[in-house]
């Protein structure tokens, strides 16, 4: 297998038009892969991929340049917003699947999986407005429980034959409380944890072969051991319930909280292990569905922060990938150019942030480095 050195000069030679081959085309094709690391352990790798308005954080879609890099790279997406209520159900009663659909089709003709993110999203926030409006009537359990089982039931029914996974409920639970969140939805129905059993048995109706996920973003820092002792709590009221959960995706979203915390403070490896463990001993899988890495407060130069930055994913990575039940390895994006971090609180130096693998020139970086050195060194994976 060449690197990506080779690769250059052998192009270059072979078509002695060296000025035609971009580094950052070459770079899209460092090989091996990171699906196929992954693949060569029995895991999967891929990453967001968002159709938004192009030239935004989301549209990736529309840059030829990182749909090269994707397909190049992964061996499935995830639409980043596309099948969500907010973009795919604009009122009650319509359905737009066509950004949906495209990524779809997009991924099919590449030979690419997809996993469907998410059929219901628990957190008042990002519920639609016209949802947090609507009036369930008289009988607002019967209307809310036909509403969310036409929805799951229609998302998750289109996309069985591709979405070999779903995220078919997303961050439920208060991280400052502990407790779980409500919505108008979940109000009308009577209750968080029957909305939550009612979205997973409607989705196992839907897609019975679909592996079902709990998706969080509670992480290895110290000041989400509430959400984690929360997360362990939940996952044992739905397991006592039989509702079918198959598996915990763990969003991986590390580094800063956003408020400018060092990133390499308040880690608890040990208490990352532990927690792990205790899912697994439930029996449920694991995947990391949003891997990223938030710069605030590491250094301005950037090959102190690129070091900084891969050292914590390393680490993070290698605690996380020891335990063989997890199955998949998402990042939320590939190219800095398009990560919604983008987007969220600014570094105090105004510097665009650097949280995924490659560089917003689609070059690879010392992470790409670091999430390959751990699929390369994680244990096998039962296959
Ligand atoms: O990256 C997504 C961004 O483009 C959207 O505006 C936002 C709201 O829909 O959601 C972002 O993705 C989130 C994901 O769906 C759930 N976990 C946290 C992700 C980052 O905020």
């Amino acid at each position: 297998m060449m690197d990506r050195r080779q690769f250059v000069a052998a192009a270059g030679a072979t078509l002695a038009l060296p000025s035609l081959i971009s580094a950052a085309a070459a770079d899209a094709q460092v090989v091996p892969s990171l699906d196929t690391l992954a693949k060569a352990r029995g895991m999967r790798f891929g990453s967001a991929l968002g159709l938004g308005k192009p030239g935004t954080l989301e549209g990736g879609f529309a840059d030829p340049a990182y749909r090269t890099l994707i397909a190049a790279q992964c061996g499935l997406i995830v639409p980043e917003n596309e099948m969500k209520w907010g973009v795919l159900r604009p009122s009650a009663d319509q359905f737009d699947f066509a950004p949906a659909d495209r990524l779809v089709a997009w991924a099919k003709a590449h030979n690419l999986g997809v996993r469907g993110h998410n059929l219901l999203w628990q957190h008042p926030r990002w519920t639609p407005e016209w949802l947090t409006a609507h009036d369930f009537g008289s009988q607002p359990r019967v209307a809310g429980e036909k509403m969310l089982t036409e929805h799951v039931t229609k998302v998750a029914g289109r996309f069985a034959d591709v979405v070999h996974s779903f995220d078919v409920v997303n961050e439920a639970i208060d991280e400052k409380t502990g407790t779980l969140r409500e919505t108008s939805l979940s109000r009308a129905i009577g209750g968080t944890i029957e909305t939550i059993a009612l979205a997973f048995h409607a989705a196992r109706q839907a897609a019975p072969r679909a592996q079902l996920v709990y998706n969080d973003y509670m992480s290895w820092a110290a000041s989400s051991a509430l959400h984690r002792a929360a997360v362990l709590k939940l996952l044992g009221e739905l397991k006592a319930r039989n509702v079918p959960v198959d598996a915990l995706g763990i969003q991986g979203h590390i580094g800063s909280n956003g408020a400018g915390v060092a990133t390499t403070l308040g880690r608890q490896t040990e208490e990352w292990r532990s927690f792990l463990d205790a899912v697994t001993a439930m029996g449920f899988g694991l995947l990391i569905t949003e891997f990223d890495v938030n710069d605030m407060g590491l250094p301005a130069d950037i090959a102190v922060r690129d070091q900084a930055v891969g050292e914590l994913a390393g680490a993070y990575l290698d605690v996380t990938l020891s335990h063989p039940q997890v199955d998949t390895l998402m990042c939320w994006g590939l190219s800095d150019r398009y990560s919604w971090l983008q987007g969220t609180s600014p570094r105090a130096d105004g510097l665009p942030k650097r949280p995924l693998p490659y560089s917003t020139a689609m070059r690879a970086k010392p992470l790409r480095d670091a999430v390959a050195g751990a699929l390369r060194a994680m244990p096998m994976r039962a296959v």
